[in-house]
């Protein structure tokens, strides 16, 4: 590997993080614009397995997304629709989100990830009674719900602080932030992708104060469209600032962007070698994030078992009923069986453990035959 190393000009970029040094600006930069995948793929499956061994996580989860009225007009966004009433706008009555939980009381699912529109007429007990709703039901799912988007939506709307809301919504049983909503963090693309929505510097203080009251959170990025290498490396940095701070992201979660239906439209998607680069990067500039996740609605099955190889070592969970991506174009299955996520992981060659929210180990799989999973196996 050192010959492939040296002609891919990595093998400063490797020695550096064989000794633990991390790596800047102009340094991720050269990672974008290195030719040679395998190489870059390499270096991050190091550090994968210097983490995580063979080790893939992924949880029993289920997704609602109990209202698309929304009063943000992201350019990317598929699933939004700006006032109720408008042709395909939705809003589930309480009972109707309760009820999808209900239908899967007796299924061992663990989580329950709720993302919304931004809906300028819900009273704020609509999001308090509806994870007092979830916890009757099921009072050991973890709620993992509400982007730092919608978190600062509430405050703004309902006049209360950021740290009030949060604290409101942990009394009703919210348990952890999903990573939703960091789109790009530089000013340049939130300004022409997402001008309406909070800023980078609120979204990160959100995250910031759920940690500081005890609550885990997930950071995402949403890449292939108008952003450069530059602010996708500035994106990460700014988390990975954070993260020294605080400790409380668990994964970093790179979106792929999808182009169908909404204003982005003519821009292709990105490709699956991009998919694979980005989430290599991820893995070798984050280097205080535990797990790098692979979302399978948005890479494709096929992409996320490949990622395995290039630095990923989540990949999600079963994902029912899932609607913000299919709305932009995925041709992915709507749900995945927790048998056949454990069958994808095994065929990549990887050890499935299934997971709860906190990436406490509910179920590993025997290692198979060779040393798949066997922590000594991890490279030095
Ligand atoms: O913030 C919206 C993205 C996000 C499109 O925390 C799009 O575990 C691509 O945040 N093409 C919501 N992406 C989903 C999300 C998420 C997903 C999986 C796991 C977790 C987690 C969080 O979806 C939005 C936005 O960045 N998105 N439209 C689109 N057309």
């Amino acid at each position: 590997m050192h010959h492939r190393l040296a002609a891919a000009n990595l093998l400063d970029l490797s020695d550096r993080l064989d000794a633990g040094e991390r790596l800047g600006l102009d340094a991720g930069v050269r990672l974008f614009a290195c030719p040679d995948l395998l190489a870059l793929g390499w270096l991050a499956n190091r550090e994968r397995e210097r983490r995580h061994g063979h080790r893939t996580y992924f949880n029993h989860n289920i997704r609602i997304e109990a209202t698309n009225v929304c009063v943000a007009s992201c350019l990317f966004c598929s699933f939004a629709r700006l006032r109720p009433g408008d042709a395909g706008s939705y809003t589930m009555s309480l009972e109707q989100a309760w009820d999808k939980l209900r239908q899967r009381r007796d299924e061992p699912l663990t989580e329950v990830h709720v993302v919304n529109g931004l809906h300028p007429d819900l009273p704020f007990t609509y999001y308090t009674d509806l994870l007092r709703g979830f916890k009757q039901i099921r009072p050991d799912v973890h709620l993992k719900c509400f982007t730092a988007v919608e978190i600062a939506f509430f405050a703004d709307l309902y006049g209360m602080s950021d740290e009030h809301v949060l604290a409101e919504l942990m009394t009703a049983g919210l348990d952890s932030l999903p990573g939703g909503g960091a789109e790009i963090f530089a000013e340049r693309v939130r300004r022409k992708i997402c001008h309406d929505k909070c800023d980078a510097d609120r979204y990160l203080a959100i995250h910031r104060t759920a940690h500081r009251l005890g609550m885990r959170s997930n950071v995402t990025m949403l890449y292939g469209h108008i952003e450069t290498p530059e602010e996708r490396i500035d994106h990460m940095l700014r988390a990975r600032a954070l993260q020294d701070e605080t400790g409380g992201f668990q994964a970093f979660i790179p979106l792929a962007f999808h182009p169908d239906n909404n204003q982005m439209r003519k821009l292709p998607a990105p490709t699956a070698a991009d998919t694979l680069r980005v989430h290599a990067v991820a893995r070798l500039m984050l280097d205080n994030i535990p797990h790098v996740k692979a979302f399978w609605i948005a890479t494709g099955v096929e992409v996320a078992q490949t990622s395995l190889w290039f630095g990923v070592d989540d990949l999600d969970g079963t994902v029912q009923e899932e609607r913000i991506y299919h709305m932009a174009g995925a041709v992915t299955p709507e749900a995945l069986t927790t048998t056949a996520i454990r069958r994808l992981i095994r065929a990549a060659g990887r050890t499935p453990v299934e997971r709860d929210t906190l990436y406490r180990v509910l179920h590993e799989d025997a290692s198979p035959g060779d040393a798949h999973g066997d922590p000594a196996r991890v490279v030095q």
